[in-house]
């Protein structure tokens, strides 16, 4: 049995997408980051870093107990677990590229976009210039790849296509205002659209949805999700 630490943003929603491909069975813990529960003692002995998604698999290596946190560390584990959306073996040189310049590059340029558009006090312009066009440079080098191309590694869909639709599912809101958002990058959003497009994107986009998770953004969610700039009263 896999425990799926979560919260309905990117970073889980690839892990929820992996596990409603595969169908495998998963206990789903709800974790409100605003309510500042990724800081619970508890939940710190699962991921150190305070963040989700995590996972619990009681049935681990050798029968143990094991966690594992950061999607792209869940995704190749449960892939590499599962056997399934690895892709060929010649080709793992490029999924680990690509599946690291997503959890590297286009996913954290694209939060901190998000973060100094809709989060952080007006006027910084020179951070929203900065986050934003580098998540959009990350855009672009994806959109070049993957022109002539379905996938992002060889032939088939792989955990990198996986861990793709988990951020571009906020353009949006990485590129603020922008009519279409992923317009300008059509090979990026062929690619959305046709993992967006699968069963099991459907219900990952239903996972938590009936767990009630705080919306409200006051004090106390500020100095949850960001501690750094809102430290304890
Ligand atoms: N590198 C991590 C990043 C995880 C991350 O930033 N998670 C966000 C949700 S998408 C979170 O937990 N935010 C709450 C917080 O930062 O306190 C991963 O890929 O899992």
């Amino acid at each position: 049995m896999i425990r799926f630490y979560f919260h309905p943003t990117p970073n889980p929603a690839k892990v929820a997408l992996f596990l409603e491909e595969t169908g495998l069975p998963y206990e789903l813990v709800p974790v409100d980051t605003s309510k500042g529960e990724q800081h619970a003692a508890c939940f710190r002995a699962i991921n150190p870093n305070g963040k989700v998604p995590a996972i619990v698999d009681t049935e681990g290596p050798g029968g143990s107990e094991v966690r594992v946190f950061d999607s792209t560390a869940i995704l190749l584990y449960l892939a590499e677990k599962t056997g399934k959306f690895l892709g060929a073996a010649a080709d793992r040189p490029e999924l680990l590229s690509w599946l690291l310049f997503l959890g590297t590059g286009l996913g954290p340029f694209s939060g901190q976009a998000v973060h100094f558009q809709f989060s952080a006090p007006e006027g910084l312009d020179y951070a929203v210039n900065r986050y934003r066009r580098e998540a959009e440079r990350h855009y672009q080098v994806l959109n070049d790849h993957l022109d002539g191309r379905d996938h992002i590694v060889g032939r088939t869909y792989t955990i990198a296509d996986i861990s793709a639709w988990g951020w571009l599912d906020r353009a949006s809101r990485v590129r603020k205002g922008a009519d279409d958002p992923l317009g300008p990058f059509p090979n990026l959003k062929r690619l959305f659209e046709t993992v967006n497009a699968r069963p099991a994107a459907l219900r990952a986009r239903a996972v938590g949805k009936d767990h009630v998770f705080k919306k409200v953004n006051d004090e106390e969610t500020k100095r949850a999700l960001f501690p750094s700039n809102y430290p304890p009263a």
